[in-house]
């Protein structure tokens, strides 16, 4: 009977290496687990995890012998990390090699809704193009004031990238990162006031729910242009969405939604804004990297290793 659990919608060459390698049992979220008879609940030792909710303390609850959560990605706010914690689980996750892809993303986005690109090819594609006036004159992105909220692993990829694009960075963090030329602001409504557009590069979960406020919507103001490659939670949607609307914020750039995979259906009227469906890290090689990285961290933990990125 497995003592690995496979919960997410795995690629099928993850899957097939979960099972070859750890002989783990799938299943597709972590509700599935209440349907597992005692005897195989008793068994499981790890979860190897993927997705975005459902890794609660009462799931762990239903795994009296859980001692492991390797997780399938950088971001773990799915997983209640105090709940583990109680109960001596560890968990880890696969920072580092995503950064490229997800910083790569976040530019693109951004030039990508400065220059309205995602609406022009829409507008070409329905035919407009031969109709008339050409297509409306959009924003210059070199050279803008950009704000990056959170400058970890992943927003100072973000921050080395724009500087080839002489930017002028700005960012929030908790503490100064002291680099030269980049501006420091303790406030994400401060950091929003001194820029143009925002990068949203914050870790998800409870202490960054909502930071991105109708203040700081208001604080970009009607030129500005906001990027989320981080987590839906980080932003308040609704205020969001009225701001869009209304004229209030020039575009947004989003790879991540408050209700994923049903974003709020006011997104799809938007012309203003990019939409993707949380492909941040969604490249072959990242993929893979980040598939091998989760089953290393399993395979140390279980002969009672160190794993090679820890979480807690
Ligand atoms: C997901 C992500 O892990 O790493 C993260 O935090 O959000 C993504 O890379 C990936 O989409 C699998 O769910």
């Amino acid at each position: 009977m497995a003592k690995v659990l496979a919960i997410g919608p795995y690629a099928d060459i993850d899957a097939q290496a979960l099972r070859d390698d750890f002989a783990a049992l799938p299943l597709a979220d972590a509700a599935d687990v209440a349907g597992l008879s005692a005897d195989q609940r008793d068994k499981v030792v790890a979860v190897a995890f993927l997705g975005h909710k459902g890794m609660s303390a009462a799931v762990m609850d239903q795994l009296p012998n859980l001692r492991f959560i390797t997780n399938f990605g950088v971001g773990y706010d799915a997983i209640d990390i105090a709940g583990a914690d109680a109960r001596g689980i560890r968990v880890t996750n696969t920072p580092n090699v995503l950064n490229d892809d997800v910083a790569d993303l976040a530019v693109a986005m951004l030039i990508s809704e400065n220059r309205r690109m995602s609406a022009a090819e829409t507008w070409m594609r329905a035919g407009e193009w031969a109709k008339g006036p050409e297509y409306p004159l959009q924003r210059k992105m070199s050279g803008r004031k950009v704000g990056i909220l959170g400058l970890g692993r992943i927003g100072r990829e973000i921050a080395d990238r724009l500087a080839a694009f002489r930017t002028q960075i700005h960012y929030f963090s908790r503490s100064d990162k002291q680099v030269a030329g980049w501006t420091w602001h303790d406030d994400p409504v401060a950091l929003a006031h001194a820029v143009d557009d925002l990068v949203i590069a914050v870790v998800g979960g409870p202490d960054t729910t909502g930071i991105v406020s109708a203040k700081v919507i208001k604080a970009l103001g009607p030129d500005g242009i906001i990027v989320n490659i981080a987590r839906g939670s980080v932003i308040d949607e609704t205020a969001l969405l009225d701001a869009l609307e209304a004229g209030r914020l020039r575009g947004a750039a989003l790879d991540v939604f408050l209700n994923e995979p049903r974003p709020d259906p006011r997104f799809f009227a938007l012309k203003n804004a990019t939409l993707l469906p949380h492909v941040g890290s969604a490249t072959q090689e990242t993929r893979r990297a980040m598939g091998e990285l989760q089953r290393r961290n399993l395979r140390l933990l279980l002969d009672g290793e160190q794993p090679e990125t820890p979480v807690n």
